[in-house]
C-alpha cells in the first residue's frame, strides 16, 4: 500500500493515485474546483492513449528539455492541478534546468497563491514566483494576465501545462517559446505550442527531466539541432492518431 489506500499492483492504481492527489489538493486549498472537472477530461483522453507516453510524446519531451537547458531564462507555470500532481517534479525539473518556478492561476486568489508556493516550498523550491504580480500579459482581461516582471514577463521560455488557449496565445503573441503540456492534442494551448506535449503531467515532468539530465553535457549547436528537427504538427498528429485509432498496445 502506499499513498493512496490501494496496492500498487492494482490495474487502475496510477489513476486512482491521481484522482486522490487531486482531491487532497483541494481539501488543502490548492486546487479548483474546476481542476475537478479539468483532470476528468484529462483522464478521458489519457484513457484513449492507453495510458502510456507515445513514441512522439517522448520525442516531444526530450525536445522541451533541449529547450529549457537552451533558454536564458525558462520559467515552469505552475497551476493548482500541477501543484497537486507533481509538486516534487515541477521542483526537480527546475532545478535540473535551472528554470524559475512562478504560480499562475485561472482562479486567482491570494489565498490559493500562498498556499501552492507553500506547498512547493515544502516539496524543495527555494523560491516560487507569482506573488508579486507586478506585469501583465498584454491582450488578457483574466486572472492568468497577472505575472511577475522577473518571472514570466521576462522569460524567453515557458513550460505551460494544463490550461486553456488565450494565455498560451498571449505568451506566443509576446515571442516567448511554449512547451504545452496537455493530454488534449485538440486544445488550443497545445495547438499554439513550438512543443506541444501530448503525455499526462505525472509522466511528462519526470521524462522531461530525466532527458534534461542525459542532455545536460550535451553542446549548444547539438540541443540547437535537437530543437530545430522538430515538428510540433507532425507530434499532434500522431497523438491525434492514436486516439482516434484506440489502438491500445
Ligand atoms: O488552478 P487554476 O485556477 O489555474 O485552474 C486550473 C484548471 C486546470 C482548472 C484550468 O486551467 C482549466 O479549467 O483548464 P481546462 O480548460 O479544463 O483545461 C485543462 C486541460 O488540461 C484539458 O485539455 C485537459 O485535457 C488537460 N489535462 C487535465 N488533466 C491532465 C491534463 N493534461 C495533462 N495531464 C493531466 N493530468
Amino acid at each position: 500500500m502506499s499513498e493512496v489506500d490501494v496496492p500498487e499492483s492494482h490495474p487502475r492504481y496510477e489513476s486512482l493515485l491521481t484522482r486522490h492527489r487531486i482531491e487532497t489538493g483541494v481539501e488543502k486549498g490548492i486546487t479548483s474546483q474546476q481542476g475537478l472537472i479539468a483532470q476528468g477530461r484529462g483522464e478521458a483522453f489519457d484513457y484513449l492513449l492507453g495510458e502510456r507516453t507515445i513514441e512522439s510524446a517522448d520525442r516531444a519531451e526530450r525536445v522541451g528539455a533541449a529547450h529549457l537547458l537552451l533558454a536564458d531564462h525558462p520559467v515552469l507555470s505552475v497551476n493548482g492541478n500541477v501543484a497537486a500532481l507533481v509538486p516534487g517534479e515541477v521542483v526537480e525539473l527546475a532545478a535540473v534546468t535551472g528554470a524559475d518556478l512562478e504560480v499562475n492561476l485561472f482562479n486567482r486568489t491570494e489565498q490559493r497563491i500562498e498556499a501552492i508556493a507553500d506547498h512547493l516550498r515544502e516539496h524543495g523550491a527555494n523560491e516560487v514566483k507569482g506573488l508579486t504580480a507586478d506585469a501583465r500579459i498584454p491582450g488578457l482581461d483574466h486572472e492568468r494576465a497577472k505575472v511577475d516582471a522577473d518571472g514570466i514577463y521576462n522569460a524567453d521560455t515557458v513550460v505551460v501545462p494544463l490550461e486553456d488557449g488565450d494565455r498560451a496565445e498571449a505568451l506566443g503573441e509576446m515571442g516567448k517559446t511554449e512547451i504545452v503540456i496537455d493530454l488534449n492534442p485538440l486544445s488550443r494551448s497545445a495547438q499554439v505550442a513550438a512543443v506541444p506535449i501530448i503525455d499526462n503531467v505525472l509522466r511528462a515532468v519526470p521524462n522531461m527531466t530525466a532527458h534534461a539530465r542525459s542532455l545536460q553535457d550535451t553542446p549548444a549547436d547539438a540541443l540547437q539541432q535537437i530543437v530545430d528537427d522538430f515538428d510540433p504538427a507532425q507530434a499532434l498528429g500522431a497523438a491525434e492518431e492514436a486516439i482516434r485509432s484506440g489502438e491500445l498496445e
